[in-house]
């Protein structure tokens, strides 16, 4: 079941919080649990969004977000892609970048 986190607002500061992404992900697989421990190390909330595995060409889902069928990938609220090595990801999320990522458009 993959479900999108519905929208949460902030508190009574009234800032919106930051999209909360879902990442897809293979449980267990060593490069996504990197990035799934980053995020948990940034106090990101996140879902994880189990795609098919092992079919490649089943993986419909994150190859239309990313163009590409590797896994972690993390979609945000607003349906955008962020997919890069894993390394990467883990280091732009650690820097507190992740947000940039959520552009609004669609990765490709
Ligand atoms: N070098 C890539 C490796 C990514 C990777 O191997 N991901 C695994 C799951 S954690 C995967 O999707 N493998 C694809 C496959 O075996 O079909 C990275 O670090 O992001």
């Amino acid at each position: 079941m993959i479900g999108r986190t519905s929208k949460r607002t902030g508190g009574t500061n009234g800032r919106e919080a930051p999209p909360c992404p879902n990442i897809w992900a293979k449980a267990g697989g060593h490069p996504c649990w990197k990035v799934q421990k980053a995020l948990d190390e940034q106090g990101i909330d996140y879902e994880i969004a189990k795609g098919p595995w092992p079919r490649r060409k089943n993986r419909t889902a994150v190859l239309e977000g990313t163009g590409q069928a590797l896994y972690p990938a993390i979609e945000f609220e607003d349906g955008s892609w962020y997919r890069e090595e894993s390394k990467n990801m883990v280091q732009t999320i650690l820097d507190g970048r992740l947000m940039e990522k959520a552009s609004g458009q669609p990765v490709a």
